[in-house]
């Protein structure tokens, strides 16, 4: 546990919106990550709920998401006793950070952040300082942990090498403040982009407003299958894996991830086969993966006491370590402590 143990264990640090249940994209991307990484890593793992506020939450459906997106990670394999489990709202630490990190972050910077150009596409309603500050605040979240290591997906990569130069900056002019993190991101065939079922090309993201093109966590096994089944694929009915085969090799990825099959394997399997077969088999091996996950995400539902000493538990334990890093920054900075 980081707070005991002594420092011989790297820090990994990770966090997930709660902006709708989690997809196939947010497990394999990353949440089944996390869960690998305790034995070998210190790791804290936060519901980043400030962040979510920068589109806007209907506030008691949001109380609620917040909840079960604290249940669905632990149902997900996190242990909130061997790591650090957290809700990020109740470490004032975050926000406090984030202006501090604000003021070491340049506007031109922001700018080039692809996740800010395309959020504020989808929201031209409500482009808002929060959308456009979003990584000095997940900067802060990374920071405060002094993690070396920051497991996510692909699209998450530009945030992370931003959190790097903000780092790099304080230490150049304050000396020794923060660790500079490193991202781990899934190989391509390991899932470092799941991609839409609908939309081979575009990312498969919880908040798409298409409901078939991404797969809930949540899902019940009839749901899975059909959308697996009305996934788009094309019209040369062979499972290869490759360029020009984006919605295939997609689905062979997912496959692989559950059935732990090579490509290689995964063609051989389907050779001279049509695309339906092999959607049923994949639809299938995400639905047992799942199923096991759903029983205990419903049954921690079932238990809001016990979920509420974990999270209340985590915010303590978040709080000791990243005070401690508070502290040092406003020394540095010259603030009166
Ligand atoms: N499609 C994906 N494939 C692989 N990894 C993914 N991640 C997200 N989508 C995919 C990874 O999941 C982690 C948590 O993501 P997040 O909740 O912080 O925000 P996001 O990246 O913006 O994810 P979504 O699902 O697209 O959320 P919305 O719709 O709210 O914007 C991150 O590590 C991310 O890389």
């Amino acid at each position: 546990m980081p707070e005991a143990s002594v420092q011989k264990k790297k820090i990994v640090f990770s966090g997930i919106q709660p902006t709708g249940d989690f997809t196939l994209g947010n497990y394999i991307g990353a949440v089944r990550n996390w869960g690998r990484m305790q034995e070998e890593y210190d790791c804290v793992y936060c519901i980043v709920d400030l962040h979510a506020l920068t589109v806007r939450q209907e506030p008691k459906a949001f109380r609620e998401r917040i909840l079960s997106s604290y249940a669905l990670t632990m149902a997900c394999g996190i242990d909130p006793e061997k790591s650090i489990l957290f809700i990020q709202s109740q470490n004032p630490h975050h926000a406090q950070c984030a202006w501090v990190l604000d003021c070491y972050t340049q506007f031109g910077e922001l700018s080039r952040m692809t996740q800010f150009k395309d959020k504020s596409a989808q929201h031209a309603d409500n482009v808002n300082a929060g959308l456009f500050t979003y990584p000095s605040l997940m900067a802060a979240d990374i920071l405060l942990y002094q993690a070396h290591a920051v497991p996510v997906g692909d699209d998450q990569k530009q945030h992370v090498e931003l959190t790097r130069d903000i780092a790099t900056r304080f230490n150049g002019v304050y000396g020794q403040t923060f660790v500079i993190p490193e991202s781990i991101i899934p190989k391509s065939n390991e899932g470092a982009r799941i991609m839409s079922l609908q939309d081979p090309l575009k990312k498969m993201s919880k908040s798409d407003p298409n409901p078939k093109a991404g797969i809930s966590i949540l899902d019940p096994p009839d749901a899975i299958l059909k959308k697996f089944r009305s996934a788009v694929t094309d019209s040369e009915a062979r499972v290869a894996y490759g360029p020009g085969k984006e919605g295939v090799s997609n689905l062979m990825v997912i496959y692989g991830i559950f059935t732990g099959k090579t490509m290689a394997e995964i063609e051989a399997e389907f050779a001279g086969k049509g695309y339906g077969d092999f959607k049923t088999a994949v639809g299938q091996s995400v639905a047992d993966a799942l199923s096991p996950i759903q029983d205990t995400y419903h049954r921690l539902m079932a238990d809001r006491g016990y979920l509420e000493q974990c999270y209340r538990e985590g915010a303590r334990r978040a709080m000791a370590i990243s005070g401690k890093t508070m502290d040092k920054v406003h020394k540095k900075l010259g603030l009166i402590l």
